[in-house]
């Protein structure tokens, strides 16, 4: 493969002259060209290469535990902050230009995004993508031209899909960023706003069966409130539920089959999000009837956000049952905010991986990169090789859970920790059989419990081995 110099290559905004403003100027691309010049099919090249431009790690076709590399993992690359995405943080302006970006909202612009994100993906060797509505048409004056909008791009995406063979893994609607959800989408005290909220989630539900999408995604960054003064929580969560259960009926009676997943995050933007976390959205749709229609699409920096480690909204939903799809990014522990980094960490993959065998597989879900490349990583090259260092990231990871579930010492000392309730009287009780007076005499007879070492350190030491 051809190297793609770090320094300006042609084709890469690093090349072009900045503005009078300091920035680099868009659309340097012309027609004819690549959008990604010097960069070729992203090749495995195995774990002594040092070629930042291939994988060390991740070989789609290598067999893990009775499945491909691919299949386990079902990498997606999101539209939004890979394409639309140009570096502006809560204190800043964007630090980047791209070549196929003229910086409008004509479709024109759009048009020529979809080609570089297909152009990338196809690169890349990534089979899924993800997108908001707005992510990929612009937003019209009503809702037919909106629609409309969408119709035309949602027709060239459905081409370059047929042409590379890539797939969406899901959409979903952005109900957070334009003003009329500023008080909420679903959760909106007008009715006339949720109404709007409905009749963007009707287009997607149809663009997503027209592209084949495998799950529709809901994440609620405006559903949840500021002043609990202003604020009825019992109306606006009921309001919540007729939203679900409207796009419910609706997917139904379009004969689509995409699986249904809320996206939790405790805040940010709104100061108290109602699907904080998982158990909470679990609860949610225990209380509201919903259990059987919807799993959970779990990104990890917002569960570190809601004050858990990282793996622990994946395991949690997963082990009820709950666990459709993952947004595999990552939070710095320094900074207080989403800042959707690329994974790196191999523990924290290896514990991700770890449960997704057990689990046997996310399928119709899978690993999608709700990710930004840093402000500061403004060539081109960058976007490759945070995707290609993330992937590798869970190719070690999937590897690690695999050989710790093969090696069974980890599984077999947990099992041991609770075999008391094996056999015996912890079998009356895990059977629902034993009541607090037969406790009691359990005890009296018994006399103290032993202590037992929860052992943690033997733990992390055993999972060092792996890492
Ligand atoms: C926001 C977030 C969203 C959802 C889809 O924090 O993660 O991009 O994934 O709306
Ligand atoms: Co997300």
């Amino acid at each position: 493969m051809s190297s793609f110099a770090p320094t300006a290559a042609s084709g890469d905004a690093a090349a072009a002259a900045p503005d009078a403003n300091g920035y680099l100027p868009g659309l340097t691309w012309k027609e004819g060209e690549e959008f990604f010049p010097g960069v070729g099919k992203i090749a495995y090249e195995g774990p002594s290469s040092l070629n930042a431009l291939a994988f060390k790690h991740y070989n789609a076709e290598e067999v893990v535990m009775g499945k491909t590399m691919e299949q386990w993992c079902r990498f997606g690359v999101c539209f939004w902050h890979t394409f639309r995405g140009k570096g502006a943080d809560p204190f800043g302006a964007p630090t980047m230009r791209r070549p196929w970006d003229d910086e409008t909202e004509s479709l024109e612009n759009a048009f020529r995004r979809a080609r570089a994100a297909f152009e990338f993906m196809t690169k890349l060797g990534v089979k899924y993508y993800t997108f908001h509505d707005r992510d990929v048409a612009p937003e019209g004056a009503t809702v037919d031209e909106s629609n409309a909008n969408l119709d035309a791009v949602v027709a060239l995406l459905e081409k370059l899909q047929g042409e590379t063979g890539i797939k969406l893994l899901w959409s979903t609607q952005n109900l957070f960023s334009p003003p009329r959800y500023m008080n909420g989408g679903a959760t909106n005290p007008d009715a006339h706003v949720f109404a709007m909220a409905a009749t963007a989630a009707k287009k997607v539900l149809e663009v997503n069966k027209r592209l084949g999408g495998e799950n529709v995604v809901f994440w609620g960054g405006r559903e949840g409130y500021q002043s609990v003064l202003n604020t009825d929580v019992k109306r606006e969560m009921d309001h919540m539920a007729a939203f679900f259960k409207m796009c419910l009926a609706y997917r139904n009676k379009i004969g689509s089959d995409a699986q249904f997943l809320i996206e939790p995050k405790p805040r940010e933007p709104t100061k108290h999000q109602y699907d904080y976390d998982a158990q909470t959205c679990i609860g949610f749709l225990h209380t509201y009837g919903l259990e059987k229609d919807f799993k959970l699409n779990i990104e990890p920096n917002h569960t570190t956000l809601a004050g858990h480690d990282y793996e622990h909204d994946i395991l949690v939903s997963s082990k009820l049952g709950f666990l459709g799809s993952v947004d595999a990014n990552t939070g710095d522990p320094l900074l207080g905010w989403d800042t959707d980094m690329f994974p790196s960490d191999i523990k924290k993959t290896t514990l991700t991986m770890k449960v997704v065998l057990e689990q046997g597989g996310l399928a119709p879900g899978g690993l999608n990169f709700d990710c930004k490349v840093r402000r500061e990583s403004t060539e081109l090259r960058d976007m490759f090789i945070a995707h290609i260092g993330a992937m590798d990231a869970f190719a070690r990871g999937l590897r690690n859970a695999a050989r710790i579930l093969a090696d069974n010492k980890m599984p077999a000392m947990v099992a041991e920790r609770y075999s008391s309730y094996d056999t015996g009287f912890g079998a009356k009780i895990e059977a629902g059989e034993a009541t607090l007076e037969d406790c009691e005499a359990f005890c009296k007879e018994q006399g103290e419990p032993k202590q037992t070492s929860g052992r943690a350190e033997e733990y992390e030491m055993i999972m060092n081995h792996y890492c």
